[in-house]
């Protein structure tokens, strides 16, 4: 009886596991540290862990922590855009995030394509026009240039002259006439790539009538003499020359 006790407890010790470890706890305030013994045993039988004791403030190497230092900096910066001016020998509107800018070009009898590749020497497309107010203010000054010039042109002071070829064209869309509802708002569109909308599009009594089909371009009636026309729009022939004094180019102040 004796042996199996002793036995007993043999096996039963034996399925303790003792451990001491050594902790440090960190005091940032003082920033020290201070070391602590913890023993436990661990029963493998039961799996419970017993903390016998905890000795405090053992001497020793005093071991530091890294310093760690983290910064984070949050910067917003609000830029306004760089609004860009025209060249001075250009007209300047403002448009809500740029300007845009038009040159007016007296010339006789030029075909509409001509008058495209020439703007785009200069770096610009026909005009479009975004609001009435960019197409009067055109055509007041088209007439002023000519009433200005010794050299006006033939054209101009005639019944039918004052064409000056803009950047519109019918959309391929409409080739048949009538086929796109209201003509004056659905069958052209504007070219330069950044004019929208249709406030600025205002037609001439009659017009856009499309022509034999055959008018697909537009210009604006800057006309001495025809008040009725001056400053409004008309569908033409894109090859015609006749009574066509001029083009407008347009382009935008500078990138966005
Ligand atoms: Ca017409």
């Amino acid at each position: 009886m004796l042996f199996y006790i002793a036995l007993l407890i043999s096996f039963s010790k034996s399925c303790e596991i003792k451990k001491t470890q050594l902790y440090y706890t960190y005091d940032s305030e003082s920033d020290s540290l201070t070391g602590h013994y913890q023993r436990s045993t661990y029963d493998d039988q039961t799996g419970e862990t017993t903390i016998h004791e905890w000795k405090e403030n053992i001497d020793g190497p005093i071991l530091k922590p890294p310093t760690t230092t983290t910064t984070t900096t949050t910067t917003t910066t609000t830029t306004e855009p760089k609004i860009y001016n025209c060249p001075d020998d250009w007209l300047t509107f403002s448009r809500d995030n740029y300007k845009w800018c038009m040159k007016i070009v007296l010339t006789e009898e030029i075909t509409k394509n001509s008058a495209q590749e020439a703007c785009e020497k200069l770096g610009a497309n026909l005009t479009g026009f975004q609001s009435s107010s960019e197409r009067t203010q055109v055509a007041s000054k088209i007439k002023l240039m000519v009433a200005t010039n010794k050299d006006a042109l033939n054209n101009y002071i005639s019944q039918t002259g004052g064409k000056f070829w803009v950047g519109a064209e019918r959309k391929k869309s409409c080739a048949i006439a009538n086929s796109c509802g209201d003509e004056t708002v659905n069958a052209y569109e504007w070219t330069d790539g950044k004019t929208s909308g249709t406030d600025g599009m205002k037609w001439q009594s009659g017009q856009p009538d499309f022509y034999k089909e055959g008018q697909k371009c537009v210009y604006i009636s800057s006309s001495k003499y025809q008040s009725s026309r001056h400053g409004l729009l008309d569908d033409d022939a894109c090859a015609g020359t006749d009574h066509v004094d001029g083009y407008i180019c347009g382009k935008s102040a500078g990138s966005l």
